[in-house]
């Protein structure tokens, strides 16, 4: 039984025909996953539907954009050729800032707007909000608002919910994971969702450059602070002997931070340009967006990164001086506790 009343969400629907369906910028899985589903359920109604979002698909997720029905805006579509529309339904984001370029297109439409999200963070968009902040992830309410308004989902759906699901949940390790999360899953795979198939599909496309490039310059992981940072490097020489780019370090920082006792990691990767690129990692309540910033880049507390002058070795001993100085100086616990 679904916790949410989607009864207005039905009315808007019997009401109306033309829908338009959007979500965030560089969509992942949940945000892809929920559109097509909603984009099914309508269908299943008798209703016309699009999607259009401000960026494309990424590569790993093109399974999710058969027959290239996700649109992009000033790519295939543009503002003024944006098919009729009576609702616009805004999935897996309540932020104007989030939905890139189709804020503009959103704000300026005269189309009834619903959101279905469940993130925290919300702008007041003027519409139907069907949210639920305990749900891991907006496709676990796509499959309630599904099944509550009668409609059956095709194996090619429930895939993609599935991946929705699965993404969003880390593979059903985050805490956000409930039994409700699994219940909807089994329901998923009963119409033909196949778990494996959608792994291998999002995450075991890696090339053997990349695979290659990472056990290369994971084996030399340096720890220093007694193992509170653990800290690894690409140089040119590793990216040309294995044939990797710069893309293919992504995801080794969150490596590095697996070491047990390890409160910060950092990655540095030597570009073709001679820059040094760096990606930090933190945990709580280290702030490695203060770091980054001090090198002229940004980002989270607990995920950042910044571009310095070459050559490696001084770029590294300066980030690592301001990491040594992070980690000196945050507390574990506040100073009044
Ligand atoms: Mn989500």
């Amino acid at each position: 039984v679904s916790a949410m009343d989607w009864t207005p969400l039905k009315k808007v629907i019997d009401e109306n025909e033309s829908f338009l369906i959007s979500s965030h910028v560089r969509p992942d899985a949940d945000a892809l996953g929920s559109e097509l589903g909603m984009r099914a359920i309508l269908l299943a109604m008798g209703k016309t539907v699009s999607i259009v979002n401000a960026s494309a698909p990424p590569a790993n997720l093109q399974f999710m954009n058969p027959a290239g029905l996700i649109l992009k805006l000033n790519d295939t579509v543009t503002k003024a050729t944006i098919p009729q529309h009576d609702v616009v339904i805004i999935v897996d984001t309540s932020a104007w800032q989030q939905l890139g370029s189709m804020a503009d297109v959103i704000q300026a439409s005269a189309a009834k707007r619903v959101v279905i999200d469940h993130h925290v963070s919300s702008d007041h968009m003027n519409a139907l909000e069907l949210k639920d902040v305990e749900s891991a992830a907006t496709g676990e309410l796509i499959c309630e608002a599904a099944e509550e308004l009668g409609v059956t989902l095709d194996s090619d759906v429930a895939n993609w919910l599935y991946a929705a699901i699965a993404t969003d949940t880390g593979w059903f390790r985050f805490p956000s994971t409930t039994a409700r999360t699994m219940r909807i899953v089994a329901k998923l795979m009963d119409r033909g969702a196949i778990p494996h198939y959608v792994y291998n599909l999002v995450h075991e496309q890696s090339s053997l450059a990349r695979v290659r490039l990472g056990g290369r310059v994971m084996a030399r992981t340096q720890i220093d602070a007694e193992g509170r940072l653990a800290w690894i490097y690409a140089d040119g020489r590793d990216m040309a002997e294995t044939g990797a780019v710069p893309s293919d370090t992504e995801g080794l920082v969150n490596v590095c931070l697996t070491v047990g006792g390890a409160e910060a990691a950092f990655v540095a990767v030597e570009l073709q340009t001679g820059q040094i690129k760096f990606s930090l990692r933190s945990r709580v309540p280290h702030n490695v967006a203060a770091v980054a910033e001090q090198f002229g880049g940004g980002g989270h507390k607990l995920a950042s990164g910044a571009t310095l002058p070459g050559p490696l070795p001084a770029a590294v001993e300066r980030i690592k001086a301001a990491f040594l100085n992070m980690l000196g100086t945050d507390p574990a616990v506040p100073a009044d506790a």
